[in-house]
């Protein structure tokens, strides 16, 4: 039989919403590209405020040219990036050449700007092994299809770089519907357990697909699923090249000073389709929605923040679009010219060691392609 209990001793809703509260948008240049919270400002030169719009104008023009690439037939997977500069190119600005990235399928820019050569993500589209094989001392892995995947390996690594003493972190991105995958909740428990120097980021882009971020959760942010795991969250405009910087740049600090690991939520939205397969963003998103994006747009407000100090102008977006371009004809030449992919080199390419089953197609494969 029910009884009628007793009054609460402790009022769990209101534990709740105290928590969520406290995840409120962390913001330091508004759309206007003006500072809006000076006391967050962090300390960065001149030199490095243009080389971080540089690389975000220089990706923004990658990923265009990726997109008329895929159309044309010598791009293949392709996931569009424009709208997440901010969250991709200012987070990885705040890391070290020795840190590892393990990226999703989305965050190919983060890899390109930690070593990986143009070619190769090129490749890397076409499903070429050689677009899997960065260059010896570029700390990245390929970028994951399976969703939230590496947020698991991303604790290991870190565990890793935290036993052989190193100074150095292991940084993953995952997007809002990659937060409901069991290995987000492992990943982030077993980095904390363990203090591992992890940064775990989420590219909250509103969607998964075409399954909007209010199915994702009940939870009012993502960054506060970080209290469950005993990590510090932050939730941080991810349309905001600086506010992402200055986050990101904390996490990589209290990372290698032993104090473990955290979770970032970062706030954006992709302008374009989830993947060039063929999805059609108006089916799920509404035009007004676009053009409120749009206006928080992180080039823009980066430039005009830039403008205000003397430190950008349209001759040198310029030189940055003209270099972006003969970069990239030049990387797609070299990808073309990649050797013709065999079996072999599917199978060479999948494990230092082959287990028996494969060493005997090995052979055969190895026969079969000599003829
Ligand atoms: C384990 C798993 N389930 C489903 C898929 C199919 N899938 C590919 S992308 C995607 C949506 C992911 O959305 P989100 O994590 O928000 O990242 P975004 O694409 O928005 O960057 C899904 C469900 C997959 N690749 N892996
Ligand atoms: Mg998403």
């Amino acid at each position: 039989m029910a009884s009628k209990s007793k009054k609460a001793q402790f009022d769990a809703v209101k534990t709740l919403e105290q928590i969520e509260d406290k995840f409120e948008m962390f913001q330091i240049l508004n759309e206007e590209g003006e500072v809006v919270n000076e006391d967050a400002m962090p300390e960065i030169s001149d030199e490095d405020l243009q080389e971080l719009m540089r690389r975000m104008v220089y990706t923004r023009i990658l990923d265009q040219r990726s997109i008329s690439l895929n159309r044309q037939g010598r791009l293949g997977f392709y996931a569009p990036t424009a709208g997440q500069e901010a969250s991709q190119i200012a987070s990885h600005f705040a890391l070290e050449k020795e840190d590892w990235i393990l990226p999703g399928y989305r965050d190919v820019p983060q890899i390109i700007w930690h070593g990986l050569p143009l070619a190769k993500a090129f490749l890397f589209s076409r499903g070429h092994f050689q677009g899997n094989q960065a260059p010896e001392g570029v700390n990245v892995l390929s970028p994951q299809i399976i969703i939230g995947a590496q947020y698991i390996q991303t604790a290991g690594v870190a565990l890793g770089l935290k036993k052989r003493g190193k100074k150095a972190v292991a940084i993953t991105y995952t997007g809002d519907g990659g937060s409901s995958q069991g290995d987000f909740y492992e990943g982030i428990n077993f980095a904390g357990s363990y203090a591992a120097p992890a940064i775990f980021v989420v590219q909250n882009n509103q969607f998964a697909i075409s399954t909007p971020r209010d199915k994702q959760t009940a939870g009012r942010t993502i960054a506060q699923k970080a209290v469950a795991a005993g990590i510090p969250g932050i939730l941080v405009d991810g349309m905001d090249p600086l506010a992402v910087y200055s986050a990101t740049l904390e996490a990589r600090n209290r990372a290698v000073n032993g104090e473990g690991p955290s979770l970032i939520e970062t706030l954006c939205y992709r302008y374009g389709p989830h993947t060039m397969a063929g999805d059609d963003p108006t089916r799920y998103r509404t035009s007004e929605m676009d053009t409120d994006w749009e206006k928080k747009d992180p080039l823009v407000r980066f430039r005009k923040f830039l403008e205000g100090k003397g430190l950008w102008s349209e001759e040198k977006e310029n030189e940055v679009i003209e270099e972006a371009k003969e970069d990239i004809k030049k990387a797609i030449k070299e990808a073309d010219s990649a050797p013709k992919q065999k079996v072999t080199d599917f199978i060479n390419n999948m494990y230092e060691e082959l287990p028996y089953n494969l060493k005997e197609q090995l052979e055969i494969y190895k026969e079969k392609e000599s003829k």
